[in-house]
């Protein structure tokens, strides 16, 4: 992201990066190498954009932020293991993650993909620990549908199902089913880590949607932006390979619409997605300017 962004929520980030230490400095019984593989991957200097999405919408809706904090873990620890599973060779076989080497590369693969498996057991686990009963029961309800087979799981399932073969056929390579690709593999997440943070703020339904509103928009938005950034930026800014989608046979915003469609498209969502938090007023405002960030970002 651009980098005045990395500059701003210091107290939210600096909080963020502790309960992640903390909750990751897991105790007994686990083995040695299994939580240096977590810790790595947690660790490693990620944006931090789903866990301050949880703590700002909690925020929006007039309530103490650090209330959100167990949510913005949740969400942090789901984004890492699809990270982690995501970079295996049975994947996007990637061998650079946040600057470093990916956790297969670090450790081998079959600790990669027991760290993914802990991550989501631990995102559950520290709901259900910091949170009243009720409360973590909905974030959980909410945060394994938004992870499950038919957002985050299905979206990458039919995304990796579709590699190369979008020029065969039509259905693949339309506008249509790129988004609902996008939305649900990248925007499901940005959506329910915005909603935890509602529930955990009280939100009523109405609220909620709005939120769902606003990540909706920012999902696909990031989305795009990441496609754009693929095909612009360098390694060294991303921290991880670029141009990767042209080489994978991927559908792509820039391949459907241009560069600069693409980019005006992103605007276009990131203002819908700012006119929809409007209604919470001025408490709205650093989600507004989140937006923004998300829609000028170079890393
Ligand atoms: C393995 C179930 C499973 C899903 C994988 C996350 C994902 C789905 C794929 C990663 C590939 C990719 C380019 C996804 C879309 C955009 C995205 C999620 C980028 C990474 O998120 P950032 O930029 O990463 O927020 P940091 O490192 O800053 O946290």
């Amino acid at each position: 992201m651009a980098s005045s962004f990395a500059s701003k929520h210091l107290e939210l980030r600096e909080s963020i990066e502790q309960a992640l230490d903390l909750h990751t400095q897991i105790g007994d019984g686990c083995p040695k190498r299994l939580r240096e593989a977590i810790r790595y991957s947690v660790l490693s200097p990620g944006k931090r954009l789903r866990p301050l999405l949880a703590l700002l919408a909690c925020k929006a809706l007039g309530q103490d932020w650090k209330k959100a904090l167990p949510a913005a873990c949740a969400v942090e620890f789901i984004h890492v293991y699809s990270l982690i599973h995501d970079d295996l060779p049975a994947m996007d076989d990637d061998d650079l993650r946040r600057g470093k080497p990916t956790c297969h590369k670090q450790f081998d693969e079959a600790t990669a993909i027991l760290a993914g498996d802990s991550l989501q057991m631990l995102a559950i686990e520290v709901l259900c620990n910091q949170l009243e009963p009720e409360t973590a029961a909905r974030c959980c309800q909410m945060l394994a549908k938004s992870a499950g087979s038919r957002y985050l799981v299905g979206g990458q399932a039919d995304d990796l199902a579709a590699e190369g073969r979008f020029g065969q056929n039509p259905e693949l390579g339309s506008a249509e089913f790129l988004k609902n690709i996008h939305l649900r593999k990248t925007g499901a997440l940005i959506v329910v880590s915005l909603q935890l943070g509602g529930v955990i703020g009280g939100a009523n339904d109405e609220q909620i949607a709005v939120l769902g509103q606003f990540g909706h928009c920012i999902g696909l938005a990031f989305q795009i932006v990441d496609d754009c950034l693929d095909v612009e930026a360098s390694v060294e800014q991303m921290g991880k390979m670029t141009r990767k989608d042209d080489f994978s046979g991927k559908l792509t915003y820039p391949n459907l619409l241009g560069l600069t469609a693409s980019k005006q498209l992103a605007q276009d969502l990131i203002r819908e997605a700012q006119k929809a938090v409007a209604v919470f007023g001025n408490e709205a405002n650093e989600l507004t300017e989140l937006a923004e960030f998300v829609g000028q970002r170079n890393s």
